[in-house]
């Protein structure tokens, strides 16, 4: 499958030949040209990667050549709307936005799944992880990774006790990183803990082999805390465990990654919380990869507030060395997969990330004070707890008596962990010692094997397993004959390929919009009250989604989201040309080598001259920034006056702007300029240009000028125009 970029993602085309495909490579990849400096545009950068074949720049980057730096560290976003073909799409803009690790949130807690499911039945806050889902998944990667021009790390979860079976489905299908780690199982999903240790042998085994990268679940403990700032030494232990674990299972320890999560949040003072736990967790974990991530629990449902506290975790991780940063949106408090709001914090990652680069060579940690002191002392905590698992006999033991999830700062203890029994649990009693003779025909697997004599490896036996030989993968398409992509696609089929199109956020043709409003209320009548505005706007299912009190009784600010009922057709919209700019290089140069002197006013009895002023003046990007000389006559000028003017200065074009349209009066001043340039013999040298709010291309074209502007014209858009223009009279 190949990608048009002009051309949406086809996902019919996509499901087409899915039982036969095959994920185009295997295992975690970092980015690459790391660690050396790198010219992009007119700046030298210190920690980038390459940059990408396709993709989208931040917007600022408008007044710097356009450019698009990718920092050095992997770019996660997490994708979550319930449908995997929508979910696609939203990966598609991810990486075009320049996210290349894509974690696919599973639908509300598949480790309570007791074993792999098939089909695409529809999640609830994520998407059911199945073969099909998968592997379309991965096939929609392979093309997304080829436009960008940079490999995605395609990544969800290995846990629940079928998490050996995912592991395996996952190594089959291509999927590059996962997070795996037993204590999760045990401490948030109950699942007996002597089970849990056991399968992820199994399942840290088949990750080995598959080179996926592996993330613990340190960061639910901070997540799950009362007071998360008191779990550091705890967090520290829980990455040891896992890290120690995967190591003697094989895994590389480049293919280790730690969750690792700010504990606090402003208005805490979380720098000097944050940093001295950044700091320990490098020192101990020198040979494992960081994955940052922001930490929930902060984040309620107001964008700038969560973007604030993800800006200053991105300094820890520039500070830190993050190898992987994690963006999650304000979308975990709003309950809603805004897919847009998804790239706003990858924008506001790779912004900052850009922002900081190499602020290391001009700022150090000073490990002399409270830093140095606090980082020692957490580490120092840590062991200590070890010391104590082992005292009492071990991890099983500890978890038993509650160790874990305490809300005491070790060796605090405040009883209030989550215990859990060693013969408790889902699974309890379903391990089984293996017998003597225990074989299993497969090429990956932990433990004793017993490979019959005449045999290299185990799986010869079977002549290979499904490692080895994918025909042997049993494939099921869908099982569910209304809950399955075929049904939901019919549903919006009458907007795919049409010129019918509805608002949408989570899913195709959804038709929600989001809307904001300010109410002079208290924030409770405020709620119900934006609820009653959004009905009567016509939006059928409002909901709010954000509310905040700006003042007890004088104001609330909500954000509430609803749909539309009706679709447009985009064939009826006027949309009126758009006009190429010459780049701002070519304007200077051609006024540099022939300059440029235009008259200009407000006409009429216009007072308005605001927006004139913005166009003329260099603060805002005028025309004055591109060399442009001009004679500004003032307020209300006479239509004759600024004919005459012109011809007396022999400037080159005339800059008129009128708001004021009663009786028409801003068509009639225009034409009047133009009659008068007619009529003085001047036309044909004088460029006219009008602007205004109301002013269009046409209707100023219309009226005799050579062109009109109108709302969000820049400087450089007149400019611009009248340089082109005036090389067609030379
Ligand atoms: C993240 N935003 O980490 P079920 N295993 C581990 C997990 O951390 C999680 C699951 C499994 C977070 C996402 N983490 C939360 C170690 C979830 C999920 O099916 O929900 O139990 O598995 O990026």
């Amino acid at each position: 499958m190949k990608l048009n970029i002009d051309k949406k993602l086809d996902i019919n085309e996509l499901l087409k030949d899915l039982e036969n495909y095959s994920p185009k490579r295997r295992g975690w990849h970092w980015r690459e040209g790391r660690n050396k400096k790198r010219k992009v545009g007119d700046f030298e950068f210190l920690e980038t990667s390459e940059n990408l074949k396709n993709s989208v720049p931040l917007t600022g980057s408008r007044g710097i050549g356009g450019i698009d730096p990718q920092p050095d560290c992997v770019i996660t976003t997490e994708i979550a709307s319930g449908r995997f073909e929508d979910d696609i799409r939203r990966m598609r803009m991810a990486a075009y936005n320049g996210a290349d690790h894509i974690m696919v949130i599973r639908t509300a807690g598949q480790s309570h799944y007791d074993s792999l499911i098939e089909g695409t039945p529809q999640g609830i806050g994520g998407v059911t992880i199945t073969r099909k889902q998968i592997r379309a998944t991965r096939k929609a990667l392979d093309a997304i990774e080829e436009e960008v021009g940079r490999p995605i790390n395609f990544h969800s979860y290995i846990s629940g006790v079928a998490g050996p079976d995912i592991a395996a489905m996952f190594a089959e299908e291509g999927v590059n990183g996962a997070h795996q780690d037993p204590q999760y199982n045990v401490l948030y999903r109950n699942i007996n803990m002597v089970r849990s240790f056991v399968d992820a042998c199994e399942a840290k085994k088949i990750m080995a082999f598959a080179d996926i990268l592996q993330i613990d679940g340190a960061h639910n403990a901070n997540a799950t805390a009362m007071k998360a700032w008191k779990v550091t030494p705890e967090l520290l232990v829980q990455h040891a465990i896992n890290s120690a674990f995967s190591r003697k299972v094989g895994i590389k320890p480049q293919n280790i990654a730690l969750s690792t999560v700010p504990p606090t949040a402003p208005p805490a003072p979380c720098m000097r919380l944050d940093l001295p736990y950044a700091v320990a967790l490098r020192d101990l974990f020198k040979d494992y990869k960081m994955r940052a991530q922001q930490h929930t629990k902060y984040m309620e449902s107001d964008m700038r507030e969560a973007t604030v506290t993800h800006t200053l975790n991105l300094v820890m991780s520039r500070l830190t060395s993050a190898d992987i940063q994690s963006t999650i949106t304000p979308d975990e408090g709003r309950n809603v997969p805004w897919h847009y709001n998804n790239i706003a914090a990858v924008d506001t990652a790779r912004q900052a990330l850009n922002g900081l680069d190499g602020i290391r060579e001009m700022v150090t940690l000073n490990r002399d004070g409270e830093l140095g002191k606090k980082a020692r002392e957490l580490k120092e905590r840590a062991i200590l707890f070890m010391e104590e698992i082992l005292k009492i006999g071990g991890y099983f033991k500890a978890v038993e008596e509650g160790f874990f999830i305490d809300s005491g700062c070790y060796p605090e203890r405040n009883g209030d962990g989550i215990p859990r029994e060693i013969n408790g649990g889902v699974g309890a009693g379903a391990v089984f010692k293996r017998d003597k003779d225990y074989f299993a025909p497969v090429s990956v697997h932990y433990g004793k094997n017993n490979i019959p004599k005449g045999f290299k490896k185990a799986s010869d036996v079977i002549g290979g397993d499904t490692f080895e030989d994918r025909k042997k993968i049993v494939y099921i398409d869908e099982l569910d004959d209304f809950d399955n992509v075929n049904t939901r696609l019919k549903d919006v089929s009458k907007y795919q390929n049409s010129s019918l199109v509805k608002p949408e956020v989570e899913w195709a043709a959804d038709g929600i919009v989001t809307t904001s409003i300010f109410l002079p209320l208290d924030i409770r009548t405020a709620e119900f009250a934006a609820i009653k505005v959004g009905e009567k706007m016509g939006l059928e299912d409002v909901v709010v989604v954000h509310k905040r009190s700006i003042h007890p009784s004088e104001g609330t600010l909500v954000e509430i989201k609803g749909k539309v009922k009706f679709d447009i057709d985009i064939n009826e919209l006027v949309i009126p040309k758009v006009i190429p700019l010459l780049s701002e290089e070519e304007i200077r140069a051609d006024i540099a080598e022939k300059p440029l002197l235009i008259v200009a006013g407000t006409v009429g009895n216009d007072e308005h001259s605001v927006g004139l002023k913005e166009i003329l003046d260099i603060k805002h990007g005028g025309i004055e920034k591109y060399g442009v000389k001009y004679i500004y006559l003032g307020t209300s000028v006479p239509c004759e006056k600024m004919v005459d003017a012109a011809i007396e200065a022999g400037a080159a074009a005339i800059l008129i702007s009128t708001i004021i349209t009663h009786d028409d009066v801003h068509i009639k001043n225009m034409k009047k300029i133009s009659d008068l340039a007619i009529e003085k013999g001047v036309r044909d040298k004088l460029i006219l240009v009008a602007g205004g709010t109301q002013v269009t291309h046409e209707i100023a074209q219309d009226a005799g000028m050579d062109a009109g502007f109108g709302r969000g014209t820049k400087g450089i858009d007149v400019a611009s125009f009248i340089v082109k223009n005036r090389r067609t009279k030379s």
